[in-house]
C-alpha cells in the first residue's frame, strides 16, 4: 500500500479506486439492498441475540458488512444484549487477525434507539481476558456501571438514552488503546424525540485503525506498540479495507441519503469528505437543532459521531473518503452508486 500514502488530490482517489477494485479478489457479499431484504449482519435493538459469526479463515471469504441502520423498535425500554467473544476476523484481503469483539464482528452490531428510551443492558463476557463497555449515548456512573467484568461473568444496567447522537460504544478495559486496537467498539444512534427529516436511505459507517503484525502462523495480531505511534496499517469503514468500493451503498438521483458516522478511532481524526457532492446537512450529535448547511468536509475526532445527509442530483460514481490522505489509502474509501451505474471491478449488477 505505500506507493497509496503519496495520494494528494481527489482526481487520483478515483483511480487509486479503479485500482483497488480491478486488484480486489472476488469476494462473497451482501449488497444494502439484500440486506435491507433481511440478510442484515446488524440486527433490530429489540432482538439483539448475539450473531454466531463463523471464524474466517485465510481462505474464507470476507462478508460485506451491510451498511443499512436497521430501524429502532417502537417498543419505549430497549432490552440489549451484547456478548463478548474472541474472534478471527478479515479485516482487509488475506488479512486475516484474532480480535476481541463485541458480538463476534468488527464493529460490533450498530444499534438503534429513540431518545427518552430506557435501555435495559446486559453483557456477557464470553472471551479470555476482562473486558467492559462505555456507552457514550450514556450519563451513569463509570465506577460502577463500566466497570471489567472477567470472563464468564455477566453485568447489567440501566440507562436512559437523554440525547440524540451518533454515539461510540467501546470496551474501556485498560489498556484502552489495546481493547479498542483489538476491534471493540460499535456505534449506537439516538434517534431525536422530535424525529428527523424523512430520508430515503440511512446507513451506518464506523471508521476505526489497525495496527497487527503477522504471527508465524499467518495470522494478524494486534501490535500494542505500534497502535501507540498512531500509524495505521489500515483505515477502513465497518471493518474491511474499501469494502464498499466493490460493494457501494446505492441511491438514486434526488433521494436523500443519510450516512451516520462515527469515528472510533482510537487514534486518527477523520475528514469525512463525499468526492462529487456536498453535504446538503450536517448533523452534529444527530440533532436537528445543530444542522450545518452546505459543508464540504467535517471533522469527527476519535470517539465523536455526526450525521450527513446527501442529495445527489446526477447519476455516477460518489466516493466516500476521509480526506486526510494519509489514512484514504489504507482502506478508507467507499462508494455511493447513485442511478446504479456500473462500478469498475464489482459483480455484475
Ligand atoms: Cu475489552
Amino acid at each position: 500500500m505505500s506507493d497509496m500514502k503519496s495520494v494528494a488530490t481527489a482526481a487520483v482517489v478515483v483511480a487509486i479506486l479503479l485500482f483497488l477494485t480491478v486488484m480486489a479478489s472476488p469476494r462473497a457479499s451482501v449488497t444494502p439492498a439484500a440486506a435491507q431484504a433481511g440478510g442484515a449482519v446488524s440486527a433490530p435493538v429489540s432482538a439483539p441475540a448475539a450473531k454466531s459469526v463463523p471464524a474466517a479463515t485465510p481462505s474464507a471469504p470476507h462478508h460485506v458488512m451491510s451498511p443499512a441502520l436497521a430501524p429502532a423498535s417502537s417498543e419505549k425500554t430497549k432490552k440489549i444484549t451484547i456478548e463478548i467473544k474472541d474472534a478471527r476476523i478479515e479485516i482487509a484481503p488475506g488479512v486475516v487477525a484474532d480480535m476481541w469483539t463485541y458480538d463476534g464482528q468488527v464493529p460490533g452490531t450498530a444499534l438503534h434507539v429513540r431518545q427518552g428510551d430506557t435501555v435495559e443492558f446486559t453483557l456477557v463476557n464470553h472471551g479470555n481476558t476482562s473486558h467492559s463497555i462505555d456507552f457514550h449515548a450514556a450519563q451513569t456512573p463509570w465506577n460502577i456501571n463500566y466497570r471489567s467484568i472477567n470472563a464468564g461473568e455477566t453485568l447489567q444496567f440501566t440507562w436512559v438514552a437523554s440525547y440524540p447522537g451518533v454515539f461510540m460504544y467501546h470496551c474501556g478495559t485498560a489498556p484502552v488503546l489495546q481493547h479498542l486496537a483489538s476491534g471493540m467498539y460499535g456505534a449506537i444512534v439516538v434517534d431525536p424525540a422530535e424525529g428527523m427529516p424523512k430520508a430515503d436511505h440511512e446507513y451506518v459507517l464506523v471508521q476505526s485503525e489497525f495496527y497487527v503484525n503477522k504471527d508465524d502462523k499467518g495470522l494478524f495480531q494486534t501490535d500494542y506498540v505500534k497502535a501507540t505511534k498512531g500509524d495505521p496499517d489500515y483505515v477502513v469503514f465497518n471493518g474491511f479495507a474499501n469494502q464498499y468500493a466493490s460493494e457501494p451503498l446505492a441511491a438514486n438521483p434526488g433521494e436523500r441519503i443519510r450516512l451516520y458516522v462515527m469515528n472510533a478511532g482510537p487514534t486518527t481524526t477523520s475528514a469525512f469528505h463525499v468526492i462529487g457532492a456536498i453535504f446538503d446537512k450536517v448533523y452534529p450529535g444527530n440533532n436537528p437543532k445543530n444542522a450545518i448547511s452546505g459543508e464540504q468536509t467535517y471533522n469527527i475526532p476519535p470517539g465523536g459521531g455526526a450525521t450527513f445527509d446527501l442529495i445527489i442530483p446526477e447519476k455516477g460514481l460518489y466516493p466516500f473518503v476521509t480526506h486526510s490522505f494519509a489514512s484514504t489509502g489504507k482502506g478508507a474509501l467507499g462508494l455511493i452508486n447513485v442511478g446504479n451505474v456500473p462500478v469498475p471491478g464489482a459483480a455484475s449488477h
